[in-house]
């Protein structure tokens, strides 16, 4: 079957579905494939901190009425060490802005239910994408819904279909130049019937490795800690992963995390990736189908939403004008914030986890760099800002 469309968007992850949202308030129409079911994207357990230019931009767009009522807005984060706590007042060295705590899948049924009754057209289980015609007039995705095979042509089509999409591999070979650390460490994530210990994230650095306190409502708590990027989850009875967080939260003065059932287990290899440039012909990527983060920066799901802010802005001008100056320039504007990300990402990471490599010297280093991020204003007020979130280019 054939059918056409103005921009053909595969993935309905954070940066597909948003794009979608925002074609849509510009009167640009578009067709989102998505591999998954919608039950299955709309219960998937990913991130959980909003910067405040992502919520601004949900809310302002009419998707942020679940999230002002339910979402936790955070003024700090704790930083743990050498069995103390300090805290980095987000607030106070931003000028007022913090985060909010709101899960993903949460941001996902808001885009889906918005996207759906405003009419939109969201194929799930749309499977063997296949891209065609990239350097041509008009370019076509190629899929399988409900045993037919289909043709979408497009003016444009937006990858953001993640790390292991179809769309970053359709692009020629020897175009891409990608840039990638992958780290010899994961994070054993958990969700917990637990009311959160503290009021803030807990970022801990612990010599038996890194520990990561997080919350979802106040009634659930998410925590990580971390582990081999292979761990064999059958090996972690709640017992031990309960008994693991306490040692790595300990605090010289008497503290305890609350227990409670443990309701979902995953393990997440961690690694950074860039690909460039970010767009080939009619093809744009955003989000993690061009680059991942490391989680300890709590950045993907925002630096998702920062490329499709870029990448409508670039299509509204071509819809409007028939210019095409910013989209030529998408993958050079995107790029400025997306290595900055990395930078910080990067650094958090490697300031808190520790693994076989390091020796006495890194420790002394890493604790000598938590010691002087949390002691100087100048050390708090730079991860503060790129916490918070940096401000969006101007383009
Ligand atoms: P997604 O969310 O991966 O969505 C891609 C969608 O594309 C679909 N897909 C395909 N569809 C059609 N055909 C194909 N061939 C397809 N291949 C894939 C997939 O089914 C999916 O629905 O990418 P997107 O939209 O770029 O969004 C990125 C974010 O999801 C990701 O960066 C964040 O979850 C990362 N992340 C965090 N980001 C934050 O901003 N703050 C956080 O606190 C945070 N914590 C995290 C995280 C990621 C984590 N994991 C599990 C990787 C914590 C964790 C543990
Ligand atoms: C989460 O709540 O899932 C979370 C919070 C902070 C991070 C990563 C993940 O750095």
């Amino acid at each position: 079957m054939k059918t056409r469309t103005q921009v053909g968007i595969v993935g309905a992850g954070p940066a597909g579905l948003m794009l979608s949202h925002l074609l849509h308030l510009h009167g640009i129409e578009s067709v989102v494939l998505e591999a998954s079911s919608r039950k299955r994207i709309e219960e998937r357990i990913r991130a959980g901190v909003l910067e405040q230019g992502t919520v601004d931009l949900l809310v302002e767009t009419g998707v942020g009425e679940r999230l002002k009522r339910q979402g936790l807005f955070h003024g700090g984060i704790e930083l743990r060490f050498s069995s103390a706590g300090h805290r980095i007042d987000f607030r106070e060295l931003t000028g007022g802005k913090g985060v909010v705590i709101y899960a993903q899948h949460e941001v996902i049924k808001d885009l889906v239910a918005a996207r759906l009754s405003a009419g939109a057209q969201i194929i799930f289980e749309a499977l063997d994408v296949r891209i065609q015609g990239l350097d041509e007039l008009t370019p076509s995705i190629h899929f399988e819904n409900e045993g037919t095979r289909h043709e979408l042509s497009c003016d444009f089509i937006a990858g953001c279909d993640g790390f292991h999409g179809a769309c970053r591999p359709s692009i020629p070979e020897g175009v891409i130049t990608a840039y990638e650390q992958i780290y010899p460490f994961g994070w054993l994530g958990i969700l917990a019937q637990a009311a959160p210990s503290s009021e803030e994230l807990i970022y801990a650095y612990h010599e038996r490795g890194f520990a990561l306190h997080s919350m979802r409502s106040p009634e659930i708590s998410r925590l990580y800690l971390q582990c081999s990027p292979n761990e064999d989850l059958s090996e972690w009875p709640d017992e031990r992963i309960w008994a693991e967080l306490q040692r790595r939260f300990e605090l010289s003065k008497h503290w305890r995390l609350t227990e409670g059932p443990i309701l979902q287990k995953s393990v997440t290899g961690m690694r950074s990736f860039v690909a460039e440039p970010m767009q080939f012909g009619k093809l744009f990527l955003a989000g993690d189908s061009a680059h991942i983060v490391p989680p300890t920066g709590a950045k993907g799901l925002n630096l998702a939403i920062a490329d499709v802010r870029v990448l409508v802005s670039g299509l509204t001008e071509f819809y409007e004008s028939g210019k095409m100056e910013l989209l030529k320039r998408y993958s050079e504007i995107c790029l400025r914030r997306v290595w900055k990300v990395q930078r910080f990402s990067w650094w958090m990471t490697s300031m808190l986890h520790r693994h076989a490599s390091t020796n006495p010297f890194d420790e002394r280093r890493q604790l000598a760099e938590l010691d002087y991020v949390t002691s100087s204003r100048a050390g708090s007020q730079t991860l503060a800002e790129n916490y918070v979130g940096l401000p969006m280019e101007v383009i």
